[in-house]
């Protein structure tokens, strides 16, 4: 199942993103440090044209210290941009951020002329918690869950910067379903677009494989369960999700699994590394061959039919 959430406020940002994009020097795209890959805006790419760019590898501390850094060096190697790994529990290092946009700009830096800069990224992914900090004080409206800002507001901070906050946004059609679901279980699509259950399954899933040590730790497992379903029952189990008669009540066990992810309560857990973008792209077009296969055979058999009818 495919996941997608593009409301009507969505559209209308996206559409301001391009044309505020024009009247900046820089732009600054907050990457989800657990989703480097997912998080990243195929959009923004194709209409920032030259303009310089700088991404962040934002809630650093809720993912892999070791991936992350993968992703820093496969970024800057690939792209040919400049990034940053931040997080609000590192303040030093979003600090450094007036310093890196006046390094990048210095040939539009004399002491009277004010730079501009876009901060833009997915919903929930930080940035009006970034350009609070960076301003010293809560300008912009903050909140665990996505869609807080609805609207572009501009905020100066030192070093004679502008910085121009924006409504977080995602693309009108995710293709890769797996990018759909780690979207989701990171918390950057609305509740009401998604089921716990699904997400929760495709998250256990993941954890069991890829940080089986976590998983143990946290719900005080000696052995692993066989399947991401059983894990969501032992978690019912041992947190009291349960029915009227004992039976597990799957969306309450689902919901408390998601919320401890998305805290970072099983400990940094990041859900993709540079290795993964090749295989899940040579998948992913295979199964668009296959649709467009299946649609040019509809077309086919359905003249066929009108024909002998
Ligand atoms: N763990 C962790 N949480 C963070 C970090 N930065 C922000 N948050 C939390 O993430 C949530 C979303 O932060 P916002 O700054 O509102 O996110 P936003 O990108 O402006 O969201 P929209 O305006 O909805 O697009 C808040 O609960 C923040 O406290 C971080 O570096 N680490
Ligand atoms: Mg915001």
């Amino acid at each position: 199942m495919s996941i997608q959430w593009y409301p009507g406020h969505m559209h209308k940002a996206s559409k301001e993103i391009s044309k505020t994009l024009s009247q900046v020097d820089l732009i600054i795209e907050v990457l989800d440090a657990r989703i480097p890959y997912s998080s990243d805006n195929p959009m923004l790419e194709r209409i920032r044209k030259d303009k310089p760019c700088i991404k962040l590898l934002n809630k650093s501390d809720l993912a892999d210290t070791t991936i992350t850094a993968q992703w820093q060096t496969f970024l800057e190697a690939t792209r040919g941009i400049k990034t940053l790994t931040t997080s609000t529990a590192t303040p030093e290092k979003i600090n450094q951020l007036p310093t890196l946009i006046q390094k990048l700009l210095p040939a539009r830096q004399n002491k009277d002329r004010v730079l501009q800069a876009m901060i833009t990224g997915i919903p929930n992914v930080g940035k009006s918690t970034l350009i609070n900090r960076l301003a010293g004080k809560a300008i912009t409206q903050t909140g665990n869950e996505p869609a807080i800002t609805r609207s572009q507001q501009r905020i100066r901070i030192k070093g004679n910067i502008i910085l121009h906050d924006t409504p977080g946004v995602l693309w009108p059609k995710i293709e890769n379903h797996n990018s759909s679901y780690r979207l989701a279980v990171t918390g950057a699509i609305k509740d009401t677009a998604t089921d716990n259950e699904d997400m929760a399954l495709f998250a256990a899933d993941y954890l069991l494989r890829d940080y089986p040590e976590l998983v143990k730790a946290r719900y005080s497992l000696t052995e692993l369960p066989d399947s991401a379903g059983e894990l969501l029952e032992i978690i019912g189990r041992l947190r009291g999700c349960l029915r009227a008669g004992g039976n597990i009540e799957y969306d309450k066990a689902a919901k408390l699994f998601l919320t401890e992810i998305r805290a970072g309560t099983l400990g940094p857990i990041s859900f993709e590394t540079p290795e993964i973008i090749e295989a899940e792209l040579a998948e992913l077009a295979i199964r668009q061959q296959r649709e467009q296969e299946k649609k040019a055979l509809r077309k086919k058999t359905g003249r066929k039919n009108r024909k002998t009818r």
